[in-house]
């Protein structure tokens, strides 16, 4: 990767224009990575640099929040465009126009299901628990000293991939990294609060109505709950509400594959969760092209939900 990690900066110093972006939805991981990165090349590019996501409010208290940007506040051109923390081909159809109309681009990523196809640069380690710790190892590199945001925006991505330090991704060397975050000015325990924990009154209605209507499926190994578009309208559900409810489906005794299936006007957005054993990325490529981690990963199902509910259950008994 040190070839790669030299080439990003070689495109971000000599561009004019760079959009820094993760996936539709980004999660913590993806805008920690984002807004670290964008912080690290204003110190040696001159180039106007943008974020482009959505931000829910389990992070409108970041450091840089006002720097992230809605599709229609982007610009209509930028010479580097660089993927965070996610697959091209889950960007938004704006950010997909602007990747195909830039310069040079760049993956920075550690999903086992991206290619690495169709990028200048390349910095791809599916071994590397989340994003930010890859970006960790590209300041190093550059010799950019932390700074009490970038470093917050570090362990915001850290403790959303690895959840909050207890999924099967956590090595010594996180910890290890996490404590340099705390001497560089991390506030530990609001970050996880909001990041993790935190949910709005209507979310906590939903939590626990997903979890009191979820079936079981093969003896107990799998799990799996709904939410409906009904219940998403009559609670006033936001974005940033359903984090958190595939894992506590999956952190029932018994449970190997937990699964959370929310109703959309168009889709049938799926996540997946798997306690030790099934390649849940694979199952999720398999049913709707989606993909992600072993243990977590996500799809979009283009369909009816009923058909998730009859279809989708037989084949994670079979994988368990
Ligand atoms: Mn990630």
């Amino acid at each position: 990767m040190n070839d790669a990690i030299g080439d990003l900066h070689h495109i971000l110093e000599d561009a004019g224009t760079v959009l820094l972006t993760g996936p539709m939805d980004p999660d913590g991981d993806s805008i920690g990575a984002c807004l670290a990165l964008a912080r690290a090349a204003e110190t040696f590019s001159s180039a106007a640099i943008h974020v482009a996501g959505e931000l829910n409010y389990r992070y409108d208290w970041i450091p840089d929040a006002e720097r992230v940007l809605t599709d229609d506040q982007l610009g209509d051109r930028y010479d580097v465009v660089v993927v965070m923390d996610g697959d091209r081909g889950r960007l938004t159809p704006k950010v997909t126009d602007l990747f195909a109309s830039a310069s040079k681009t760049a993956l920075v990523d550690h999903h086992q299901s991206s290619s690495a196809e169709g990028y200048d640069v390349v910095l791809l380690d599916a071994t590397s628990p989340s994003t930010c710790e890859m970006v960790h190892r590209v300041l190093e590199a550059w010799n950019i000293p932390l700074e009490p945001a970038t470093a917050t925006h570090l362990y915001t991505g850290i403790i959303f991939d690895t959840g909050g330090f207890k999924h099967e991704n956590t090595r010594s060397a996180t910890h290890r990294l996490a404590a340099k975050l705390l001497d560089h000015g991390v506030a530990p325990a609001p970050v996880h609060a909001k990041v993790l924990h935190e949910r709005t009154t209507a979310g906590l209605r939903l939590l626990g109505e997903v979890l009191g209507s979820a079936t079981f499926y093969g003896d107990g190994t799998v799990v799996m709950g709904i939410m409906t578009r009904e219940a998403i309208q009559r609670l006033g559900i936001q974005s940033g509400d359903a984090e958190g409810i595939v894992d506590a489906l999956l952190n029932t005794a018994g449970v190997e594959v937990a699964v959370l299936a929310k109703e959309t006007a168009d889709a049938v957005k799926l996540s997946f969760r798997s306690k030790t054993r099934v390649n849940v990325a694979a199952i999720a490529h398999d049913f709707a092209g989606g993909g992600g981690h072993v243990r977590a990963a996500g799809a979009r199902y283009l369909g009816r939900i009923e058909d998730v509910v009859t279809v989708l259950p037989p084949l994670l008994v079979d994988a368990v």
